[in-house]
């Protein structure tokens, strides 16, 4: 069951350290390929800064902030 997505890029230091420790903790979590700094509305919604990582839960609940997202649990 997915846990959520981690907006982001592959081999992004933040990114992966999210990644990281979904992985270690066996949570299926999905990343969408988002480039930092991206102005597209529909990812301004997530984060307002356009920064990268962002998480969305599969229940819809956004975090930012890497080691906010690191630390999240359901
Ligand atoms: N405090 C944030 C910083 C996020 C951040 O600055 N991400 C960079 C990439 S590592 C970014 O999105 N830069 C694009 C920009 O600042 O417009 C965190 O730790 O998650």
């Amino acid at each position: 069951m997915s846990f959520g997505k981690i907006y982001g890029v592959l081999d992004n230091p933040r990114t992966t350290a999210c990644r990281v420790v979904a992985k270690a903790n066996d949570l299926d979590v999905e990343l969408v390929e988002t480039a930092p700094g991206t102005k597209e509305a529909e990812y301004l919604k997530v984060n307002a800064l356009g920064k990268i990582p962002s998480f969305v839960g599969a229940n819809g609940f956004v975090l930012t902030e890497c080691i906010a997202i690191a630390v999240y649990r359901k």
